[in-house]
């Protein structure tokens, strides 16, 4: 039971587990594909957990969607059509529509029910993006869409739940392989891929999937409170050269977009890369 005296207890882990006060339960049911729940906490505002799980907060949820987004998109350096799988919340595609350069985002989400829900209870997340003329929502599931879908995108961007239930097939080396069908030339896939510390083989199996499929695989890391545990990792591939893209390149591309991020800065960009050896030892080898 997640719910317990006041606290939402998250029953990601085997052997961990954090709790959040909950101040005000705000609503709690049942979608046709997950249970869904927000709460009010005092340190982190809005709290939407799936199934017991944190999906993300109003108070550290920029964490997540800027490096997320800036990350692949300012390194892409001339990305029009951004990709997202999941992102129901619409904090994703916030954070891509900030970009006026961008001028078609597809959004396939699997649950209809989040998206519309999430205009309700949630209206800072999204904060107008599902109006923006740009966005074309598409309920279906990510991996059938992926399969079927014949457009090509710049940026991909997978916004997944945790490889347990509907988000179980986003992280299959069949799925990565259509994505890389999607890419245009250049293009980049990123992923939400656990905490590395907490769920390593999850990092392992992605990158090794990558390592097949792509000239350039890697990830990056950023540190989101109510994701606990340590850093969250990044997937990263391409098979183009964007990884590569200098500061100055990136500091020009984020004044020309005209952006003021609170997480995302051309220095945490580079230097999100840099990875402690535990990760570096999950690489996959040889
Ligand atoms: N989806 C990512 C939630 C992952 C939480 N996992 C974890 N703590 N290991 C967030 C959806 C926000 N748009």
């Amino acid at each position: 039971m997640s719910l317990r005296d006041g606290w939402s207890f998250e029953t990601l882990h085997a052997d961990y587990a954090q709790a959040l006060k909950v101040e005000t339960l705000l609503y709690d049911s049942e979608t046709e594909h997950q249970r869904l729940r927000v709460f009010e906490n005092n340190r982190f505002g809005r709290v939407l957990t799936l199934d017991g799980v944190v999906q993300t907060t109003e108070g550290d949820n920029f964490i997540y969607h800027e490096m997320l987004t800036h990350v692949p998109i300012l390194a892409h350096g001339a990305a029009r059509r951004v990709l997202i799988v999941g992102g129901g919340d619409g904090g994703m595609a916030r954070e891509v529509l900030r970009h006026a350069d961008v001028a078609h985002v597809t959004m396939v989400e699997i649950d209809a029910g989040v998206v519309e829900f999430s205009k309700q209870y949630l209206p800072g997340l999204s904060q107008g993006a599902f109006d923006d003329p740009r966005l074309e929502l598409v309920i279906a599931d990510g991996a059938d869409y992926m399969r079927s879908a014949r457009e090509s995108f710049d940026v991909i961007i997978i916004d997944s739940t945790d490889p347990v239930g509907p988000g179980e097939v986003l992280f299959t080396d069949s799925f990565y392989g259509h994505a890389r069908e999607r890419l245009a030339e250049g293009g980049i896939l990123v992923t939400q891929n656990g905490v590395p510390f907490l769920q390593p083989d999850e990092l392992t199996n992605t990158l090794r999937a990558f390592k097949a499929l792509f000239r350039d695989w890697g990830c990056y890391l950023a540190s989101v409170p109510s994701y606990a545990g340590g850093p969250m990792a990044f997937g990263w591939a391409t098979d183009g050269e964007a990884r590569r893209t200098p500061v100055d390149v990136l500091r020009r591309r984020y004044e020309a977009a005209g952006l003021a991020c609170d997480y995302y800065t051309p220095e945490v960009h580079r230097a999100a890369f840099a990875l402690p050896g535990y990760v570096r030892k999950l690489l996959p080898r040889g």
